[in-house]
């Protein structure tokens, strides 16, 4: 079997095929005009040339990775961030692997090369890995324990914007004095321009240097101070035994990489050992050995919670235990006060009495006024979800604030037409949002528009803050046909009633096989 690495650019797309032994057996890096329109479709294009050269089939690709230039969505799956193309669209690996037929996973570029290097290159062996890509900008890519690290927000290794004393220079980031914009291409392209005058670059930097110019070599020095004093903290905070270099820049070894080793070598702290530092091993090449061989983005599993007011009440015992039996995973119990809804039931009472016949957590989802005084009446269990409606209390972060204090996961209810952004503020302190695709108070409801893109629209918003541990569940006819395309869009837990789990001529545990078949068609 094989797989497919990508490396997306500046200005050109690398593209690599690699066997089981991740030797890369052919690889092509073309230019592209800055507007192609359908970069999905020019990957696939060099994807399928590779494999008519090598003669691969199709079948025999197992994945395929793609590095760019931006932040990556803690699955894998889209681009968040890419402040300087307008080439790789948010949905591009959705795009590409309908394309291929194969998972694609997005990497920031800048850890997919210090994975190559980890796996393949100059790091191979190495405990804790720190690949530094000096381009344009500079990348920082961190390898620990043989795992790429992200970081709790998603952004560790921002090297390039540590801010640089008096440093005024505009960045791209929106701060000023970012260190990449005095220590990298880009920074000493500016630097050349102060010192040599319009139109002069890095490069005409460097030469005047060799050629004797004293102002050049004093600004150069000063750059590779600056880097080399980000670099000796970072070696401080994570003790690494390898530091690569790898990018354009890394290639102006007299002038600028050798000194910045001697500077590093001679400043940072040691107990006696220095971390191997030196020139990446994979050249250009370090991303697309990273991107190939990046691990799979785990797959949002699609859980079931059984709503219990669908149930044979007649016959509660014998549907809880056939609810635990198929897999289910929550007890989805609704309260309802006649008053937020126009609906009666499930006492805090009787589903507390219900605990003694189950072991299942509770999924409960409070349809009341005043959802304060409901809470403080739950047995509450450990691994227990309580959703409050955002439209049912004035005080909604205080509603969250008892639920987590007594244990519990805190959930926000939204109705169809209550928006996502009401949660902007909010969002951050929660453990799940829950989506209502029906008016609350009833069962056996029609879909209402919209409820999908609504879904899409709170993965996006929750990609965005980079909260991958929030979840999203979904409440009203998750139907057989309705649940993949809930999945889809971004569901993570889907509330089962009488559209799929409770039918009157159907056993459960059959309704639930039959949903998570269709679930799996879908890639659940
Ligand atoms: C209704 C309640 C729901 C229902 C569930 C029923 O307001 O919040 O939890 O129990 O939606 O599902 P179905 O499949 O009958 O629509
Ligand atoms: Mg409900």
């Amino acid at each position: 079997m094989y797989k497919i690495g990508v490396d997306i650019g500046a200005t050109k797309i690398n593209t690599g095929i690699f066997d089981a032994e991740s030797k890369c057996l052919l690889s092509s890096r073309k230019s592209y005009l800055k507007d192609i329109e359908d970069t999905a479709q020019f990957i696939k294009n060099e994807v399928d040339a590779l494999c008519r050269e090598c003669k691969i089939s199709h079948g025999d690709i197992l994945s395929c990775g793609v590095g760019i230039p931006g932040t990556v969505s803690a699955d894998g799956k889209r681009a968040i961030k890419v402040p300087n193309t307008s080439l790789i669209r948010e949905d591009i690996a959705l795009l590409l692997e309908e394309k291929l037929g194969v998972p694609v996973t997005l990497v920031q570029d800048s850890r997919a090369a210090a994975w190559g290097e980890y796996l393949c290159g100059g790091g191979v062996g190495a405990e804790t890995l720190v690949c530094v890509t000096l381009g344009t900008g500079i990348g920082t890519g961190i390898v620990i324990g043989g795992r790429i690290y992200n970081g709790a927000l998603g952004c560790a290794g921002e090297l390039g914007h540590l801010p640089v004393s008096n440093g005024s220079r505009k960045c791209g980031c929106g701060k000023v004095g970012c260190l990449e914009k005095y220590c990298a291409g880009g920074g000493l392209d500016i630097t050349a321009e102060e010192l040599l005058g319009e139109g002069k670059r890095a490069a005409d930097l460097f030469s005047e240097c060799e050629s004797g110019n004293n102002a050049a070599r004093v600004r150069i020095e000063e750059a590779v101070r600056a880097l080399g004093d980000g670099l000796i903290s970072i070696i401080n905070l994570l003790s690494p035994d390898c530091l690569l270099f790898s990018g354009g820049l890394s290639a102006q070894e007299k002038l600028y990489l050798n000194p910045l080793i001697e500077y590093i070598k001679s400043r940072c702290y040691s107990a006696g050992k220095l971390p191997k530092i030196s020139r990446a091993a994979l050249g250009e090449n370090s991303p697309l050995y990273g991107a190939a061989f990046v691990p799979l983005s785990k797959k949002r599993s699609a859980e079931l919670s059984a709503s219990i007011m669908c149930a044979d009440i007649l016959n509660m015992q014998k549907a809880l235990s056939e609810i635990e039996e198929s897999g289910i995973k929550y007890l989805h119990c609704d309260i309802m006060d006649n008053h937020f809804v126009p609906n009666l039931m499930l006492a805090p009472e009787f589903l507390n009495k219900l605990r003694g016949a189950t072991s299942l957590p509770y999924d409960y989802h409070i349809m009341a006024q005043n959802p304060e005084s409901i809470i403080e009446k739950l047995d509450i269990r450990r691994g227990d979800i309580i959703s409050v409606h955002y439209e049912s209390t004035p005080h909604i972060q205080r509603a969250v604030s008892m639920i987590k204090e007594r244990g519990a996961k805190a959930s926000v209810a939204l109705n169809p037409s209550t928006p996502v952004s009401v949660l902007e503020e909010i969002l951050a302190e929660l453990d799940m949002v829950l989506i209502m695709s029906v008016n609350p108070g009833f069962a056996g409801q029609k879909i209402v528009s919209g409820s999908f893109e609504k879904i899409s629209k709170m993965r996006k918003m929750i990609d965005e803050k980079q909260l991958g541990k929030l979840m999203i569940e979904v409440d009203g006819n998750c139907s057989f046909e309705n649940a993949p395309k809930m999945y889809n869009a971004g569901a993570d837990v889907l509330v089962v009633g009488t559209s799929s789990v409770f039918k009157p001529n159907m056993k459960i545990k059959d309704g639930v096989a039959k949903l998570n078949e269709c679930l799996k068609e879908c890639g659940a």
